[in-house]
């Protein structure tokens, strides 16, 4: 295709690097076991890896507490082995995008020690420390994400410090000019490693209201945090100037991307945060949010494209780490049929498809006992909420012990299904969901329609089935999907006869032409070209 722009048109694939491959033993996955793996994701066809946190970490919230911006942890390797992953996928058209987690370090970050050691250490005001009121109480009502207040008291300085997450999460005070200035380091350093992206965690929440001020009451929640309507402690207007920041570092690179995971924000506030001078893009999450309901995602996709305009660019996730698998929520039993639907979904919409490790094989969450249970908010809040373990559990590579996964016992256990549901059988089977994805992603990528294209939706088809135009320098491409259980009859109009198969789900004859009425079989994903 003409004018690839990776980012645009190309295809990310997220890694939770603790679960895809573990090369020495250690019961966690590392960066050689992707490296070696790196000829498995060039043949599925992405264009990039988003790895989750690999810096070094105490582990509180699994990478997403950073002890050094810098380095690599070494339970996932060296830097050599870094950069031999960089080198690596790029031979095979493969971009590296880290996952910078700038609004709080660890508790553990030597900036973070420096700053709680004393209230006149240099890194004093690194963070956000504030003195108790004359009753030793904190200056607002903020509260943390993952349960409690959001201050926590230090016994060492006498004084408060701001915490979204976990008290082990300090959020940074990005007022100060040199914190800013470290920030803008950051990206420097990894971009002159080669990196080609950013997945920026909670980019939204860096900035805090000046004058520190209580939020208002909301609804009622389950979780404290919900019961908030939060005005002052994200969304304020000084991220515009440090998002300038960041995407003038960025502009210095060749074809260097940031995505932005805005946190409980609105579609226009995550729309507003990208531009030629902001972001690339931000995560929409509305398909990993949607219920499946074809009526649902089409009005899912006309807010998206009435937000973003022609001019930003959408992403479209069904998954990711932090959220119940896709095959989970949508698969019926251990039928697949449903899960091609949601893949061809995702990957003909307007926008970047993000897809997550063991999605292309229908990986369901594995179920965790109390006792099982590692993520600390499934600890605190069980059973209400279980936690975010299940969606993480080691790739299954194929039947042999441990699911070729690495020969030490595993951080988190395998799915049982792993025998049965494994990357080596379904690269067996052409009728697999793995075997679809490739059958997809090799059709997006040579077809400038379905990449960059505009979008239609289609009117008047049968309830469950949800219908789209996408059309781009003369070629037209017809996406038609059944999320029901019956086969379902569609009328073409005279005006658009002359379509013919390109792609379906269910056995068809490629190029096979098809008169005014189509009849799709049950959860049947068609793509048609016309001829
Ligand atoms: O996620 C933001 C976040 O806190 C939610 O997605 C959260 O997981 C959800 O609300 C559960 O209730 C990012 C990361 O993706 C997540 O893994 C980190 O734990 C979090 O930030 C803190 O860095």
């Amino acid at each position: 295709m003409k004018n690839f722009l990776w980012w645009r048109d190309g295809v990310v694939y997220q890694i939770y690097p603790r679960s895809f491959a573990d090369s020495s033993g250690s019961g966690i996955g590392d960066l050689n076991g992707i490296t070696a793996h790196l000829d498995y994701l060039r043949d599925l066809g992405i264009d990039a890896l988003w790895l989750s946190p690999i810096n070094p970490s105490p582990d509180v919230d699994f990478g997403y507490d950073v002890s050094d911006y810098n380095g690599i942890d070494p339970k996932f390797g060296s830097m050599q082995d870094f950069e031999r992953l960089v080198a690596q996928a790029e031979k095979r058209g493969i971009r590296i995008v880290m996952d910078l987690v700038l609004n709080h370090t660890s508790d553990q970050h030597e900036w973070f020690r420096q700053s709680r050691s004393s209230r006149d250490n240099p890194y004093r005001d690194w963070y956000m420390w504030h003195d108790p009121d004359e009753h030793g109480k904190p200056p607002n009502n903020w509260l943390s994400v993952f349960g409690g207040k959001g201050w926590e008291w230090d016994e060492g300085t006498q004084a408060y410090y701001y915490h979204m997450f976990y008290k082990e999460q300090p959020d940074l005070n990005w007022r100060n000019p040199e914190v800013r200035a470290a920030m803008l380091d950051v990206f420097r350093f990894w971009a002159d490693k080669g990196v080609k992206g950013f997945r920026l965690d909670v980019f939204n929440v860096y900035f805090k209201d000046a004058q520190l001020r209580s939020n208002p009451f909301g609804e009622i929640a389950r979780r404290p945090f919900d019961s908030q309507k939060h005005l002052y402690d994200y969304d304020q207007p000084e991220l515009f100037g440090a998002l300038a920041d960041i995407r003038r570092v960025l502009d210095e690179y060749d074809e260097t991307y940031a995505v932005g995971e805005t946190f409980f924000s609105t579609p226009e506030k995550a729309a507003g945060y990208c531009g030629d001078d902001l972001l690339h893009a931000t995560f929409n999450f509305d398909l990993l949010e949607s219920r499946w309901n074809p009526g649902r995602y089409a009005r899912l996709i006309e807010s998206q494209y009435k937000t973003l305009g022609t001019h930003k660019w959408p992403t479209q996730v069904l998954n990711n780490h932090d959220t119940v698998r896709s095959a989970t929520r949508f698969g019926h039993g251990e039928d697949d049929e449903r899960l091609k639907v949601a893949a061809a979904l995702l990957l003909t919409l307007r926008g970047t498809p993000f897809l997550y490790y063991g999605e292309e094989i229908g990986m369901r969450d594995i179920r965790l006992k109390r006792g099982q249970i590692l993520d600390p908010i499934g600890k605190r809040y069980w059973p209400f909420f279980v936690g975010r373990d299940g969606c993480r559990a080691p790739m299954q590579w194929d039947a042999s012990a441990n699911a070729g996964f690495g020969d030490g016992q595993p951080w988190l256990p395998l799915n049982p299904d792993y025998t049965r549901r494994n990357v080596q059988n379904q690269s067996a089977d052409a009728k697999s969901l793995l075997n679809f994805y490739k059958r997809l992603l090799a059709l997006r990528r040579a077809s400038a329609a379905l990449t960059r294209g505009e979008l239609t939706l289609l009117e008047g088809l049968p309830r469950d089935v949800l219908g789209y135009l996408r059309s781009a320098e003369n070629e037209q491409m017809l996406v038609l999907l059944n999320f029901g259980d019956a086969n379902q009859v569609i009328h073409l109009q005279a005006s658009s006869l002359g379509w013919q198969v390109c792609l379906s789900s269910k056995p068809r004859i490629a190029a096979e032409h098809l008169a005014a009425n189509i009849t799709l079989a049950e959860s049947e994903a068609l793509i048609l070209t016309k001829a």
